[in-house]
C-alpha cells in the first residue's frame, strides 16, 4: 500500500517536473505571445550596451537582443532593455524578468552549470586587463605590489584578480564597488589606483567615462580568458537554439560575405550555403519554429557579425578594439560560426 502511495507521489512529482519544464522551454511561445524579447544588459557601457544621445540603446549585446527579435518577429525593434548591474544579473534570468542575458558576461564552468542558466555562445572573446592613471607611473602589472585596485561587487574580476595576485606574490587592497557608476566614479577620483575588468570594459571606460581618456593607460599584461557570451535558462532547448543560431548567422553571414548592404542581391546567390542561411532553401527557420527569413532579417536589419563589431566597439565606434581574437577563424581569430545545414 506504502509503496503504491509513494510511487503514486513520485509519477506525480514526475508529471510536475515535465511540467515546469514544459513551461520553461516555453520562453519562445512567451515571447512571441508578449511581442518584444526582454533581454538583460548592462546599466549603460558604451560599446556592449548604453543608450545613445537620443536614449536608443546601443552596443555589441544590443545588436545580439535585436538579432533575436528580428529571427522571431522579422522586427528588431520589438525589444525591451532591462538594464542590470553585475549583481542583479543572474537573479533577474532565474527568476524570469528577462529572457535573455545579453551583457558582457564571462562563461564559466560554475555560470553554466550551478546557476539554471546555460551559455548560448560567445560574441566577444575578452581577458582581465588593468587601468591605471599614467601618474601613477607603472608598466607593469607586477608593479602593482601595495596598490588598491576597484572592481566591481559580482563580477569574474574579483577572484580572478585574487588568483592572479596570489600566484605573483602581489599584495593589493580591493576596494569593491556594487554600481558601475560608483566604482569608476572612485576610480576618476583616486580612490583607488587601479581599476581591473574585462579589457574590453577598460578600453569603454577610458574614452567614455574618464574627462582626459590621455591620462590613463591599460597595462600589458592580460590575467584571464574572458568568453563573453549570451545566457538563457537551462531546461529551454527551443529558445536556446533560437539565440544560439541567431549569433551564428550574424557570424557566418561574415563568413559567406553577406552584409546589411548586400543582403538582398544574395538572394540571388547560387552558394547553397547563403542559399540555406538566407532561406532561399527553406527549412532552417521552420526547424526553430521561426520564418525561414529569420537569418535574412537579422542580416538586413543588424548587420553581419562583423559589421556590428565595427560600429560598436571597433573602427568605426570611439572605442577601436581591434579585432584580434574576434576575428573569423579563416583570418586567423576564433569566431568559427556553426554551419547553418
Ligand atoms: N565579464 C565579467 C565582468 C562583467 C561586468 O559586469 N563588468 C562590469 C564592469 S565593466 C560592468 O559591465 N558593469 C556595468 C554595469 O553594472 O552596468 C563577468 O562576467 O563577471
Amino acid at each position: 500500500m506504502k509503496t503504491r502511495k509513494a510511487m503514486r507521489y513520485l509519477a506525480a512529482g514526475a508529471l510536475l517536473a515535465g511540467a515546469l519544464q514544459g513551461a520553461q522551454a516555453a520562453t519562445i511561445d512567451v515571447v512571441k505571445q508578449r511581442g518584444v524579447v526582454a533581454c538583460g544588459t548592462t546599466t549603460g557601457f558604451a560599446g556592449f550596451s548604453a543608450p545613445d544621445a537620443k536614449g536608443e540603446w546601443r552596443g555589441l549585446d544590443v545588436d545580439l537582443c535585436r538579432a533575436v527579435a528580428a529571427a522571431v518577429f522579422g522586427d528588431a525593434s520589438r525589444i525591451k532593455v532591462v538594464p542590470l548591474n553585475s549583481q542583479q544579473r543572474f537573479t533577474a534570468l532565474q527568476s524570469g524578468e528577462i529572457d535573455v542575458l545579453t551583457r558582457n558576461t564571462t562563461v564559466t564552468q560554475q555560470r553554466d552549470t550551478a546557476l539554471g542558466i546555460i551559455h548560448a555562445g560567445i560574441n566577444f572573446y575578452d581577458g582581465q586587463g588593468f587601468l591605471v592613471p599614467k601618474s601613477l607611473g607603472v608598466t607593469s602589472a607586477r608593479q602593482l605590489d601595495g596598490a588598491s585596485i576597484c572592481l566591481q561587487t559580482g563580477t569574474s574580476n574579483e577572484n580572478t584578480l585574487a588568483d592572479w595576485a596570489r600566484a605573483n606574490q602581489v599584495k593589493y587592497k580591493p576596494v569593491v564597488i556594487e554600481t558601475f557608476d560608483a566604482v569608476v566614479n572612485a576610480f576618476a577620483s583616486g580612490r583607488c589606483d587601479v581599476f581591473s575588468t574585462d579589457a574590453s570594459g577598460l578600453a569603454s571606460i577610458r574614452i567614455s567615462k574618464l574627462q582626459k581618456p590621455d591620462d590613463y593607460v591599460v597595462l600589458p599584461e592580460i590575467i584571464s580568458k574572458e568568453p563573453l557570451g549570451p545566457f538563457v535558462r537551462q531546461g529551454d532547448d527551443a529558445w536556446l537554439n533560437v539565440v544560439r543560431w541567431s549569433l551564428s548567422a550574424m557570424i557566418e553571414a561574415e563568413e559567406y560575405g553577406i552584409t546589411s548592404a548586400n543582403v538582398d542581391q544574395q538572394l540571388k546567390s547560387q552558394n547553397p550555403n547563403v542559399q540555406r542561411i538566407l532561406g532561399v532553401t527553406p527549412g532552417a527557420g521552420k526547424n526553430m519554429g521561426l520564418d525561414d527569413k529569420w537569418a535574412y532579417n537579422i542580416v538586413k536589419q543588424v548587420g553581419n557579425y562583423g559589421e556590428s563589431f565595427e560600429r560598436n566597439v571597433g573602427q568605426g565606434s570611439p572605442l577601436k578594439i581591434q579585432r584580434g581574437l574576434n576575428r573569423q577563424w579563416q583570418d586567423g581569430g576564433l569566431m568559427y560560426a556553426l554551419p547553418i545545414r
